[in-house]
């Protein structure tokens, strides 16, 4: 068996979070773990399908999805939610909702010109264009975290490398 746990993980969109979270539930899967990971493109469409990108929005999406991940923990899942999460207070009132023992914060520290030179999606040279308003790193705020659980180099760090920190962490914490 194991204990349940929420991974959040925060970044610039195109940082590699929804990435790393399937890596690390692939890894999980393989120890016999029950995960789930929830992240913009099974969210923003259901659940959160009324919200956009406004600040207020944005808080509200991680208000839902922590509500979530309480459901997920009494469940005795480990969650994993890769959100851009961008600014402080929301997370603050994520780690209120969730309970900061139940939470390790992880953030993929990609610098911008990585992620907009990846642009898996097309989105920054949609935003650079002025066509999609209030894009976080363009023309919305990204605070990055301060002091969080695990801050990992998901710009030039292999993936593998990423994942065995997490693994290495859980396992120290005593989660699996
Ligand atoms: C940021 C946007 C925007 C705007 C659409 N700003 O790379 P993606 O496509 O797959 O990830 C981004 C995703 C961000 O949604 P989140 O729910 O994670 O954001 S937040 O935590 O701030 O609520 C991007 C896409 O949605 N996207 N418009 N304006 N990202």
């Amino acid at each position: 068996g194991h204990m349940s746990i929420n991974l959040w993980f925060t970044g610039l969109s195109g940082s590699g979070k929804s990435t790393l979270a399937h890596a690390i539930e692939e890894r999980l899967h393989l120890m016999g773990c029950r995960t789930y990971v929830f992240d913009g493109d099974n969210v923003r469409h259901g659940l959160c399908g009324d919200l956009g990108f406004t600040l207020k929005d944005r808080s509200e999406n991680m208000r839902r999805i922590a509500e979530m991940v309480n459901l997920f923990l009494d469940a005795g899942v480990i969650s994993l939610t890769a959100f851009i999460s961008p600014l402080k207070a929301d997370r603050e009132l994520v780690q209120q909702i969730i309970g900061p023992e139940n939470l390790i914060e992880v953030y993929c520290n990609c610098s911008l010109e990585i992620c907009e030179k990846r642009d898996v999606k097309g989105l920054y040279k949609k935003a650079r264009a002025g066509e999609i308003k209030n894009y976080t790193g363009i023309s919305s705020p990204y605070e990055a975290p301060t002091n969080p659980d695990i801050e990992l180099d998901t710009g030039t760090r292999p993936l593998r490398e990423c994942v065995n920190d997490i693994i290495k962490e859980l396992r120290e914490r005593g989660i699996i």
